[in-house]
């Protein structure tokens, strides 16, 4: 066994590679894509679980976030097919919708009686549907629930609407927010990497193109999350590079709020003979993850994904959030999650506080909320 004395609790490790990772943590140093795969390939998760602890504990002390929100997908016909979604469908096969305006305004009505601080809103690629038609529905969002923030679209999104309205990113995102957007869900990142992105999901736009689209998000003043999908035919190397791609881009921008690793869930899509992700990857890919995205302020496991007993856990490996209530999950239950379609609020503050953290309700924007049984208030 080797160690190093700490104040809480002495690390230690039985795989020498990680000590000088231990230094680099305890002096608030950056870790290098070489430290990034010594992390990916020990197989000693308490040793990596412990330092991204620290580093959570530093930025949050026992603070665990979670939100009261609701997904509203306006449309799951999408023209990209990518291997990796179970969720898209051609315009005219059985079980493609489109949502009417009404119809998607009346959805956000729908489902707890809670009030909801946030419509995360993200669909698929609709060869028909103008950019007009989601302006409209962000607008009547607007108007019907001003309190509540609208968190809309993906890179990806925002790229294919933009080509078929011919105007730039950057007219796009201007459009989103005077219609209404206050910030951008981190959907579409996929991997980065060329290699896996060709397989995966060949129609989306690449990987600069994904970065680009961010990077603009934030210069037009929209805070955005990223994601990363993780345990289907990307390797280690693939994830370290997406990780510092992010980290980079972080560092000129400041715009990112938050990081998600996403767990791959083959059932119904192309990639379905692909096992699922084991306990030890979801949680050793949040704790690599917190160590890696050193200037990302919030980690969140996102219980959908990660399932709530593993969103639980993660909360003392690196992550300072579980998301929210969520309402009406689709994409992961297309692709076969068991997981319920949502949570009500006092399940995840049991969640919370039974992993030893103090739960603190947020808005999109990490504000604290204080509520009563019908309304909210967001600290600012
Ligand atoms: O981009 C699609 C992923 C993402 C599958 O920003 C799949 O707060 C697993 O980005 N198995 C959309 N994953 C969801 C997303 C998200 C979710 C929650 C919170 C936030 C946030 C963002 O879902 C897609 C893709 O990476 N996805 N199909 C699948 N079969």
């Amino acid at each position: 066994m080797f160690g190093s004395e700490n104040k809480h609790r002495p690390f230690q490790t039985d795989d020498p590679r990680l000590l000088p990772i231990a230094d680099k943590v305890a002096r608030q140093e950056r870790l290098t894509s070489e430290d990034g795969l010594a992390l990916y390939q020990t197989s000693d998760i308490l040793a990596v679980g412990w330092l991204a602890n620290q580093v959570r504990e530093r930025m949050h002390g026992d603070v665990a976030y979670f939100n009261v929100n609701r997904h509203i997908n306006p449309t799951n016909v999408c023209v990209a097919a990518c291997r990796l979604c179970a969720f898209g469908r051609r315009k005219d096969v059985p079980g493609a919708y489109t949502m009417a305006l009404e119809e998607a305004w009346r959805a956000a009505t729908s489902g707890y009686t809670e009030a909801v601080t946030e419509f995360h809103i993200v669909g698929g690629l609709h060869p028909d549907l103008p950019l007009e038609y989601f302006l409209d529905l962000f607008r009547g969002l607007r108007e019907r629930f001003p309190k509540v923030h609208l968190k809309a679209f993906t890179m990806v999104e925002v790229a294919f609407f933009a080509k078929r309205a011919k105007l730039s990113i950057r007219e796009t995102l201007l459009k989103m927010k005077e219609a209404g957007v206050q910030s951008m869900p981190g959907g579409g990142a996929e991997i980065f990497a060329e290699r896996v992105r060709s397989i995966i999901c060949d129609h989306k736009i690449d990987g600069n193109e994904w970065l680009e689209t961010a990077r603009i998000a934030h210069e037009v003043g929209l805070k955005s999350n990223a994601t990363m999908l993780y345990g289907h035919i990307e390797n280690d190397e693939d994830r370290v590079d997406h990780l510092v791609k992010l980290r980079a881009l972080q560092d000129e921008t400041h715009g990112f709020q938050c990081f998600i690793p996403l767990s791959f869930h083959p059932a119904n899509t192309m990639l379905e003979h692909l096992p699922t992700t084991t306990g030890m990857q979801d949680i050793k890919q949040i704790a690599v993850s917190r160590l890696v995205l050193d200037n990302f302020p919030h980690i969140k496991s996102y219980w959908q994904m990660m399932t709530p007993k593993v969103a639980q856990i993660s909360l003392c490996f690196g992550a300072d959030d579980i998301d929210g209530t969520v309402v009406e999950e689709k994409i992961y239950h297309d692709a076969g999650a068991t997981t319920p379609q949502g949570l009500r609020r006092h399940d995840l503050i049991r969640l919370i506080k039974e992993a030893g953290r103090e739960p603190l309700e947020r808005d999109t924007l990490y504000r604290r909320v204080t509520r009563d049984e019908t309304s909210f208030t967001v600290a600012v």
